[in-house]
């Protein structure tokens, strides 16, 4: 059994005391006091399977000292913070207290960690206190739906992945050339053309969601406290759209299908109201089927959108995204515009510095940090992964763990960081072993850089913590790579 600070990523403050080590044993029950329920229920859950045993919840806190083993309370109190906790284990009792449900959710993945995935019988808890809260607010995952689709099943499964780690934001990438993989109820040709057989990279990644396929997703994920993050790439990154409608064309001439890897050749007509139409029709429908506060509008890679184009384009959208009230985030190069304060720069190249996020900066916005040469899962390991690109260069375990986000660029402060994403593009992926290879075990090393103080990581304590992590995927069913960096148990 590992020790109580033994979880992926380090909690901020862990005071182990051996001694008050509990067992949940044969009687162990879940207090859950008000408010607590949805939670107390996952807690049991996870130490049901733990141990075998009924681990019934029951309301109200009174601690009945249950036969054979601790009992376990959850309770809600202030001074945590919006996600933060306090894990109190004693030889007769553990006390999980949080200021919201989300706290509470926290918790009971730093728990989890700390408890056998499946056994038979008493299982013991380390004694002692973890006081834990996290760095940064976002901290994200991404998912390339356009150059491959994966269907909501396979999407919930990366879901109960990634919020193993604390990870709270799942970005999906849901339109791009090669693929329009969200239904838009006044276009449906974007999904019945550009979602159909023969799109996607090499043509093997057809399929969309419905709306009410991406309606249950987004619940599934806000029960594990992931806000899901749509994206509608624009004005580049649009061939699907105009091979579905040509008269979003600038001559109204069919469009081929692409099914390449090219970027950058594509632009919707910015001096066209009907762009502006089918644009605010999008957002609208986007925004109502999304609870989340944010609303991707793309913006990469407009090479075949003249700068000038890209302003006025930019100008006309983003009041849009706050006129269906939500907050804009859009890949940097949106920064150029001088966008107001409340839209979020998602930074990604690999460059030293950037002068437009810079200013955004200073213009009140706040970054997501995703810098292709630490954060992008879809970079090789090393030269023989036989998955993934390479452009940013090769992304070990080790380079995705050691660096911090707060001096990454000139002028984005720790203060100016919403936080730090991880996506994972899908050109090279064709199933969810593919998508969990890559992802694991990068995305814990990036969970961390976003959860854990700067001053309490540690490279070589790390990798031992992920190295026994790695019997919990196979336990768990989840592919991941043995990368050699790791001394796997
Ligand atoms: N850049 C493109 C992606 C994808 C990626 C693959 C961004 C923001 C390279 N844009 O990353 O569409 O092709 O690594």
């Amino acid at each position: 059994m590992g020790g109580l600070g033994d979880v992926l990523p380090v909690p901020a403050r862990v005071r182990p005391v051996p001694a008050a080590a509990c067992t949940i044993g044969p009687g162990t029950a879940v207090r859950a006091a008000p408010g607590t329920a949805a939670v107390a229920e996952q807690l049991a859950t996870v130490l049901r399977a733990a141990t075998g045993y009924p681990v019934p919840v029951q309301p109200g806190l009174s601690v009945s000292a249950a036969a054979g083993g601790g009992a376990v309370r959850l309770v809600l109190e202030d001074g945590h913070g919006d996600e933060g906790y306090r894990l109190d284990v004693r030889a007769d009792a553990v006390t999980v207290a949080a200021q919201t449900p989300a706290g509470l959710f926290a918790a009971v993945q730093t728990v989890r960690q700390l408890m056998p995935v499946a056994g038979a019988g008493d299982a013991v808890l380390p004694g002692g206190v973890i006081e834990d809260r996290p760095r940064f607010a976002y901290r994200g995952a991404m998912l390339d739906l356009a150059r491959h689709y994966f269907t909501p099943d396979e999407v919930r499964s990366y879901i109960d992945a990634i919020a193993q780690f604390k990870i709270n934001h799942l970005h999906l990438h849901l339109t791009d050339d090669q693929g329009w993989r969200l239904e838009i109820a006044g276009w449906p040709r974007l999904t019945e053309v550009s979602g159909g057989p023969g799109t996607g990279v090499d043509g093997a990644g057809p399929g969309f969601l419905t709306a009410a396929g991406y309606a249950e997703l987004v619940a599934y994920a806000a029960d594990r406290f992931v806000t899901v993050v749509p994206e509608i790439d624009m004005p580049g990154h649009v061939n699907a759209v105009q091979v579905a409608y040509p008269e979003l064309t600038r001559d109204g001439a069919a469009v081929a299908a692409r099914t390449d890897r090219a970027v950058g050749y594509s632009s919707l007509c910015v001096d066209r109201e009907q762009t502006y139409a089918f644009v605010e029709d999008v957002i609208r429908e986007v925004a109502a089927l999304t609870p989340g506060p944010y609303l991707h509008i793309g913006g990469d890679e407009a090479d075949a959108t003249s700068a000038e184009d890209y302003r006025t384009f930019l100008h006309r959208v983003l009041p849009l995204v706050a006129k269906y009230g939500k907050r804009a985030i859009g890949w940097h190069e949106v920064a150029a515009v001088e966008p107001p304060g409340t839209v979020v720069p998602q930074f990604w190249r690999t460059a030293a510095d950037d002068a437009g996020v810079a200013r955004a900066v200073a213009g009140g916005c706040q970054v997501i940090m995703s810098p292709a040469d630490r954060t992008y899962l879809d970079m090789k390991y090393d030269a023989d992964s036989p998955l993934g690109l390479d452009w940013a260069g090769l992304l070990d375990v080790a380079r995705a763990y050691d660096w911090d986000p707060a001096t990454r660029l000139p002028g984005v402060g720790e203060q100016d960081l919403l936080g730090v994403e991880a996506p994972l593009w899908s050109e090279t992926l064709r199933s969810l072993t593919d998508v969990q290879t890559m992802t694991f075990p990068r995305l814990p090393a990036i969970a961390e850089v976003a959860w854990s103080p700067q001053a309490a990581r540690d490279w070589d304590a790390f990798r031992r913590r992920l190295a026994a992590f790695g019997p919990r995927w196979t336990a768990q069913g989840i592919a991941y790579h043995r990368s050699p960096e790791i001394p796997w148990v």
